[in-house]
């Protein structure tokens, strides 16, 4: 029988079927990998995807490179929105006046934390959030930075953008458990970077001057990371200081192999993409969707970085 809800009635589209997908930066290694998984799932089903992303991460380039690929009129969207506020009016426009659904991957718009489809909240439209759960991957590397400095001391964020949604929640969940299972802890104000390696030292430096004990950072994604564990080498605290870092790009694999850093929580993009893809093409072929797919976190450390269950979730360009 066929699961409910899966509508086997409807024939498979006619003509075929165009994918687009808008990351936040094209050149990211996370979005590259996220784009693989996507263009599998996109050639299983007879699909096409295009991928078009931005220089450099920033809104006012996303909606150039959103224009650019809704001209070539695909049939579905999936976007990771670089801004919650900004990119709201710009994507309810290619859904609700072009007609093409929009499926949001990674990030999200709007104040209900990627939940859509629920019948109200001023943001509703995107027919599904494929992501994972950054609430949740902030409290697992809270949890695996606390056991990396034996549950004491004092650590702070190193972040890149204020106005990432996504970020902005792996932020408030590394807080919320730390404030939550571990007291002896405390987590210093947020430091931006902007993904600037230069701005990332300057900070580290400075935060070494207000907490000479420092015991930890956890780095919200490779942009923040490589100027912080470079400043600590610099300054002799490689190892002393615990790094824990959400995305396991290949850079930040070497890091940890080399003793930079300690922790790497993987998100998983490939899978991301894969679903984002899949579902995209099921929404167009007339088949209902669940709303929201969470696709995990896998902590990665220097005991099982070789265990092929687990370096299977290293990102690949
Ligand atoms: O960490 C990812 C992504 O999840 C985030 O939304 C933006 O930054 C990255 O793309 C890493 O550069």
């Amino acid at each position: 029988a066929a699961p409910a809800g899966a509508d086997t009635t409807t024939p498979p589209p006619a003509r075929p079927v165009t994918i687009a997908f808008v990351p936040i930066f094209g050149t990211d290694p996370f979005y590259m990998t996220m784009s693989r998984g996507a263009r599998a799932a996109a050639q299983a089903v007879g699909a096409t995807l295009l991928y078009q992303g931005p220089t450099e991460p920033s809104p006012v380039q996303q909606l150039q490179a959103l224009s650019a690929v809704v001209a070539r009129k695909p049939d579905v969207l999936l976007v990771a929105p670089a801004d919650r506020t900004l990119m709201v009016a710009p994507l309810r426009k290619v859904s609700a006046e072009l007609g093409i659904p929009v499926l949001c991957v990674d990030t999200f718009i709007g104040a209900t934390d990627g939940r859509y489809q629920t019948g109200g909240g001023e943001v509703d439209f995107p027919l599904s959030y494929i992501a994972s759960d950054d609430a949740a991957g902030g409290a697992l590397a809270a949890r695996a930075l606390a056991k990396a400095i034996g549950g004491q001391g004092r650590v702070y964020v190193s972040a890149t953008w204020p106005d990432v949604a996504t970020l902005a929640r792996r932020d408030s969940g590394f807080r919320a458990e730390m404030s939550r299972l571990f007291p002896q802890i405390t987590v210093l104000p947020t430091q931006y970077t902007g993904m600037d390696p230069a701005k990332a030292a300057t900070q580290l430096h400075d935060m070494l001057t207000l907490a000479p004990d420092l015991a930890g950072v956890f780095c919200i994604n490779p942009g923040a990371a490589v100027g912080t564990f470079n400043a600590l080498k610099e300054a002799g605290r490689s190892g002393a200081v615990k790094v824990a870092v959400v995305d396991a790009t290949e850079q930040m694999v070497a890091a940890l192999k080399a003793g930079q850093v300690d922790l790497i929580a993987s998100q998983h993009p490939a899978e991301m993409g894969w679903l984002a893809a899949m579902l995209g093409f099921g929404a167009v072929a007339g088949q209902s969707i669940p709303p929201r797919v969470d696709t995990g976190f896998t902590v990665l450390d220097r005991a099982n970085i070789d265990d092929p269950g687990i370096n299977r979730f290293i990102y690949a360009r």
